[in-house]
C-alpha cells in the first residue's frame, strides 16, 4: 500500500570517541537491519541513506557544572545538524537514527547516553532557517515556524541547574526554548546553538517520569503535555486532535517529530536505557505517527534511544528495532487504512 511519495534522507548518529570499541554503531545499525530502507522504499518513497556520521572525542573537555564532556557532545550535535541541514535544504524529509551509547559512553567517558537524545536539538535550529521544501507550503512564506511533537516517557527539559544527573540527554529541550534562556548557562560546545522554539510550539505525549525541576518548568511555561494519565483519560484520538489543533490551528507549519522509543511500554521496547512501566501501546504509538503523516506537514523526525547493548536477548533487540521501523514507516506513509483501489492499480 502506498500513498506517500517523499524523498527521505536517513542519517545515523552513533557516538564514537574514535577507539575501536564494538557496539557503538549498533543503534542505527539495528534499525537498518530491521529493514528500514526496504520498508520506506516499499512505500514508494525515494530513500537516500547517508550512512552514519562519525564523531570525534575532543581532548581537554572538562566537566562544566555537573555536565560531563560538553564540548564533545556539542560538537557532535553540530556535525549532525549540518548533515540534516543539507538534507532538508535539498527538499528531503530527514530521518535521524539515534543509537544509545550508554555502555560505550559510560565506559569511556563516564557519562550517560548524552548524544542520542541531543541529536534532537539540531534539526530544529537549522530547519528554522531553511526554505520549507514541501509543495504544500510553497505559497507560504519561506520560513514558517517549526513546531515540535515530543513523544517520550521523559520531558528532557532539565537545565544544567535542575538536572539531577547532569546528563545532557535529559536537557535538549531546555537548549531550544527561548523562554528558558535566562536560566541557561553558557555550556561550552553549544555556542553555535541559538534557541528558536517558544513554549507554545511544543507538545509532549507519553510523559510519566518527570523530575521536580522539570515539573516547575512545564507548569510555569504552560507547555501542552499529555502524560500517560491523560492518554488513559482522553484516549489517543482526542490527544492527537488537541495536539494538532494546538500546533496547527493558527497556521499550517512544518512539524518535527522527536520519538523516544522509551515512550512505548517496556514490554514492547525493552532494549532501551531508561525503560519506565506503563507506556504507550503499539496501537497508541502508531496512531500518533499516522495522524502526523496525515497532516502532510512532517519535515523531519528522529528516533532515539534504541540500544542493542541493553537488550536482554537478540529477540528483545529485534523487537525494539522492529518497532522503531514501524514508527518511522508509519510516519512516512505506511497506513492501516484500506487503500483506494485506483491508487493500488486495481
Ligand atoms: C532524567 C535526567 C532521560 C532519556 C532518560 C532522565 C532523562 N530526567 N531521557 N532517558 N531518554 O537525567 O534528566
Ligand atoms: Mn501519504
Ligand atoms: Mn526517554
Ligand atoms: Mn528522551
Amino acid at each position: 500500500p502506498s500513498r506517500a511519495h517523499l524523498s527521505v534522507a536517513i542519517v545515523g548518529a552513533p557516538f564514537s570517541k574514535g577507539q575501536k570499541r564494538r557496539g557503538v554503531e549498533l543503534g542505527p545499525k539495528a534499525i537498518r537491519d530491521a529493514g528500514l530502507v526496504e520498508r520506506l522504499t516499499s512505500l514508494e518513497n525515494a530513500v537516500h541513506d547517508f550512512g552514519d556520521l562519525t564523531f570525534e572525542h575532543l581532548e581537554d573537555d572538562a566537566r562544566y557544572m555537573n555536565v560531563p564532556y560538553p564540548r564533545t557532545v556539542g560538537r557532535a550535535n553540530q556535525i549532525l545538524s549540518e548533515a540534516v541541514s543539507r538534507a532538508v535544504g535539498a527538499g528531503q524529509t530527514a530521518v535521524m537514527l539515534g543509537g544509545d551509547h550508554r555502555h560505550v559512553v559510560m565506559q569511556d567517558l563516564s557519562v550517560s547516553p548524552d548524544l542520542t537524545h541531543l541529536i534532537q536539538i539540531i534539526s530544529f535550529f537549522f530547519f528554522k532557517q531553511l526554505t520549507w521544501p514541501s509543495a504544500r507550503l510553497q505559497d507560504t512564506p519561506s520560513r514558517p515556524d517549526l513546531c515540535l511533537i515530543w513523544v517520550d516517557a521523559h520531558a528532557d527539559i532539565n537545565t544544567p541547574m535542575t538536572s539531577p544527573s547532569g546528563n545532557l540527554h535529559g536537557q535538549p529541550v531546555a537548549f531550544m526554548l527561548k523562554e528558558l534562556q535566562d536560566k541557561m548557562p553558557a555550556v561550552p560546545g553549544f555556542s553555535w546553538l541559538k534557541p528558536f522554539l517558544t513554549a507554545r510550539d511544543l507538545v509532549y505525549i507519553g510523559l510519566r517520569d518527570v523530575d521536580p525541576g522539570e515539573h516547575v518548568i512545564l507548569k510555569n511555561l504552560g507547555i501542552q503535555c499529555f502524560t500517560m494519565r491523560d492518554v488513559d483519560k482522553l484516549g489517543m484520538q482526542r490527544v492527537m486532535e488537541v495536539t494538532l489543533d494546538h500546533l496547527l490551528a493558527r497556521k499550517q507549519r512544518p512539524i518535527h517529530l522527536s520519538f523516544d522509543i522509551d515512550a512505548f511500554d517496556p514490554t514492547l521496547a525493552p532494549a532501551t536505557g531508561t525503560p519506565v512501566n506503563g507506556g504507550l501501546t503499539y496501537r497508541e504509538g502508531i496512531y500518533i505517527t499516522e495522524e502526523i503523516h496525515n497532516t502532510g506537514l512532517l519535515s523531519a523526525m528522529d528516533l532515539v534511544e534504541v540500544n542493542p547493548a541493553l537488550g536482554a536477548s537478540p529477540e528483545a533487540v529485534e523487537a525494539t528495532a522492529g518497532l522503531a521501523v514501524d514508527v518511522i514507516a508509519s510516519s512516512l506513509g505506511q497506513t492501516r487504512e484500506l487503500q483506494d483501489t485506483k491508487q493500488l492499480g486495481l
